[in-house]
C-alpha cells in the first residue's frame, strides 16, 4: 500500500498552489500527496509543469479529491447544472492525467456541502446520478482515471451513507473505473462495523481515507480500530492508496466547511504530528 495525506491539513482555503507540498510530504514520510480538483481546471501551463516536475523529482504520487459545488451536481434536475458538471470534468481529467493521477475520490455523485434547507429527492437524484456517472466514467477512462464514490455521513451527503448503498450504486453504474471509496471518519458514524464495511467493499474498494473520529491524525490515542482495519485490508488484498485526511485548524473556508470550531492541533507542530502519524499507520498496516 502507498500512504498519503490531503494537502488541506495545512490549508485554510481550498485549492491554491500544490507544488510546495510535494517536498514536504516526502520529507515527512509519505508516498502520496492528495490535492483538491478545485483549482485544477484553472491551473496554468506553468503551474502544471511545476507540480509535475516536483512530483517526479521527489518521487511522490498525486491523487485527487473533490466535493463538487452545487453548480457542478451531476445528479441535478437542472440539465444546465449537469452539463456544467461534465464541462468541469472535461477540463479537469486531462490535467489530472498529466499529473499522473489515477484516482479521484469524493462525493462526485452529488454535491457538497449539501443544502438541507431544501427538500431531498434521494430516489430521483439516485437515478440521475447513476446516468451522469456513466458519462463521467467514460470521460475519465481514456485518461486511465478511476472514480472513487466516497461514502459520506448523513450530515454531509444523502445518496451514499453506508457501504451497501455504495456497492449497489457502483453495480448500477457498471463501469470498471467507478469504485467504492471509504473513509474511517464517515464509517465511524454510519457503519455497524468498520471492518465489516471494508470486507463488504471487497475488490470494489478503490480508495481509502483515514482519520480519527474528530478528524485528527490517525494515532494510538483515538477510537478507530486500526488493527482491525489492517486485518480487513489484508483480507481483501487491498494494495492501493491509503490517504489521511486530517482537519485540525480553525479558520477560512476549510474551517467553516469542515466545521472546526476549536483548535484540534493540541498545540502540536503540524509537520511533526503528521510524520508521527504516518509512521504509526505504516507500522500497523504493514505489520
Ligand atoms: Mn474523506
Amino acid at each position: 500500500m502507498k500512504y498519503g495525506i490531503y494537502y488541506a491539513y495545512w490549508a485554510r482555503e481550498w485549492g491554491g498552489d500544490y507544488a510546495p507540498y510535494v517536498e514536504r510530504v516526502k520529507r515527512l514520510g509519505f508516498d502520496i500527496l492528495e490535492i483538491s480538483c478545485a483549482s485544477v481546471p484553472y491551473m496554468s501551463r506553468k503551474e502544471i509543469d511545476e507540480l509535475k516536475r516536483e512530483k517526479d523529482r521527489h518521487d511522490v504520487i498525486i491523487t485527487a479529491g473533490y466535493g463538487p459545488q452545487l453548480s457542478e451536481n451531476i445528479a441535478s434536475e437542472d440539465i444546465a447544472i449537469r452539463d456544467n458538471a461534465l464541462r468541469f470534468w472535461e477540463k479537469t481529467f486531462p490535467a489530472l492525467h498529466e499529473l499522473g493521477v489515477d484516482i479521484v475520490g469524493g462525493g462526485l455523485y452529488s454535491y457538497w456541502p449539501v443544502d438541507y434547507s431544501k427538500p431531498i429527492d434521494k430516489a430521483g437524484d439516485w437515478v440521475r446520478s447513476v446516468e451522469g456517472m456513466k458519462l463521467m466514467a467514460d470521460m475519465a477512462a481514456p485518461y486511465g482515471i478511476n472514480l472513487g464514490m466516497e461514502v459520506l455521513n448523513r450530515h454531509e451527503g444523502y445518496l451514499l451513507n453506508e457501504v451497501s448503498e455504495c456497492v449497489r450504486y457502483v453495480d448500477e453504474v457498471g463501469k470498471d473505473n467507478v469504485k467504492v471509496m471509504l473513509d474511517t471518519y464517515h464509517m465511524n458514524m454510519e457503519e455497524e462495523s468498520i471492518e465489516g464495511a471494508i470486507l463488504a467493499a471487497g475488490d470494489k474498494l478503490g480508495h481509502l481515507h483515514i482519520g480519527e473520529v474528530n478528524r485528527r491524525l490517525p494515532g494510538a490515542y483515538g477510537r478507530i480500530p486500526w488493527q482491525g482495519i489492517a486485518e480487513a485490508l489484508r483480507k481483501i488484498g487491498y494494495n492501493k492508496a491509503v490517504v489521511m485526511e486530517p482537519f485540525v485548524m480553525m479558520g477560512g473556508k476549510v474551517g467553516s466547511d469542515i466545521k472546526i470550531w476549536r483548535d484540534l492541533t493540541h498545540g502540536r507542530d503540524l509537520d511533526e504530528a503528521a510524520a508521527e502519524s504516518v509512521a504509526f499507520i505504516r507500522s500497523v498496516f504493514e505489520g
